[in-house]
């Protein structure tokens, strides 16, 4: 309960903050998009996970307004990056499924584009593969597809029912899970479920990216099995805007 009132408060408090972690493509050696992170600072507690919170903002009807907060300032600052260079970078944004139940949710969408300049096919959302994803949702998803959004499944290979989401869902890329890239040196069965995914997201024809890679090997296997797209602490962290801009600055 007591999580619940500093969470309503952590907005108006600007508590919360956005941080970026680059995508990297093997192949270009490049930096070709960024995902936004939300952060928790809490004032007596410290830094508080997403992963901890967003379940607590999802539950008290708050994932809504903090969903669209975290939209806006990942789109207002790709945008701000953008006329800085030449090569423009795609922002990723995670959606919440509960986000998709709101009705408004497609029109707060382009209103947020509209006022922060971003264009549409710069902007992707990740979403996890869920039970609350149902058919109305599939709906919904379809019209951010044809506003030129792309859609990637995040943690893929993680939930229930993967291959049937592909067929049934407008999505345009995978998220590999960490948790098959942390086995890749250990893990014969991580080492084929990886190869599988790649499978299928080539017979889908989707994009594919990796996450959570942390050492050259596990980069090594990943792009020797036609995975180039990596997300990890091998190349970068999630750091502050500044941070980034300043290695943008030195890269572009
Ligand atoms: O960045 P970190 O590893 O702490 O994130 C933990 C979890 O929180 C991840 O599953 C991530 O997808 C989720 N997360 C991070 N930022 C956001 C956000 O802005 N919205 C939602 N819905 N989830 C987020
Ligand atoms: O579920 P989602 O993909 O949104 O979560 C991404 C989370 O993974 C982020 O919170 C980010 O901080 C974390 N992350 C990104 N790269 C790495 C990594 O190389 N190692 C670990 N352990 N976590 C990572
Ligand atoms: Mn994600
Ligand atoms: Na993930």
């Amino acid at each position: 309960l007591e999580m619940e009132n500093h969470l309503r408060q952590s907005l108006d408090r600007k508590e919360l903050e956005i941080v970026y972690q680059p995508q990297v493509d093997c192949m270009k050696g490049a930096i070709t998009g960024v995902e936004a992170l939300l952060r928790w600072n809490h004032t007596t507690k410290g830094y508080i996970s997403p992963s901890d919170f967003i379940p607590v903002a999802e539950e008290i009807g708050l994932i809504d307004a903090i969903g669209e907060w975290v939209l806006r300032g990942a789109c207002r600052q790709m945008n701000a990056w953008h006329r800085q260079t030449d090569e423009p970078l795609m922002i990723s944004v995670n959606i919440s499924v509960k986000q998709l139940h709101d009705e408004r949710f497609v029109d707060k969408v382009i209103t947020i584009l509209e006022e922060t300049g971003l264009e549409a096919r710069y902007l992707e959302m990740e979403i996890t593969e869920n039970v609350a994803m149902q058919d109305k949702q599939m709906g919904v998803l379809n019209r951010l597809r044809q506003l030129g959004i792309s859609i990637s499944v995040d943690d893929f290979g993680t939930h229930y029912s993967s291959l049937s989401y592909l067929k049934r869902f407008p999505v345009t890329k995978i998220k590999l899970d960490q948790s098959f890239v942390r086995g890749v040196q250990t893990d014969d069965k991580d080492r084929a479920m990886i190869k599988a995914i790649i499978s299928v997201a080539n017979a889908f024809q989707l994009q594919m990216i990796a996450e959570g890679v942390e050492t050259e090997e596990q980069a090594d296997f990943l792009v020797a099995n036609g995975c180039h797209h990596i997300q990890g602490y091998y190349f970068y962290k999630p750091m502050k805007p500044a941070q980034l801009q300043a290695i943008l600055n030195k890269e572009l």
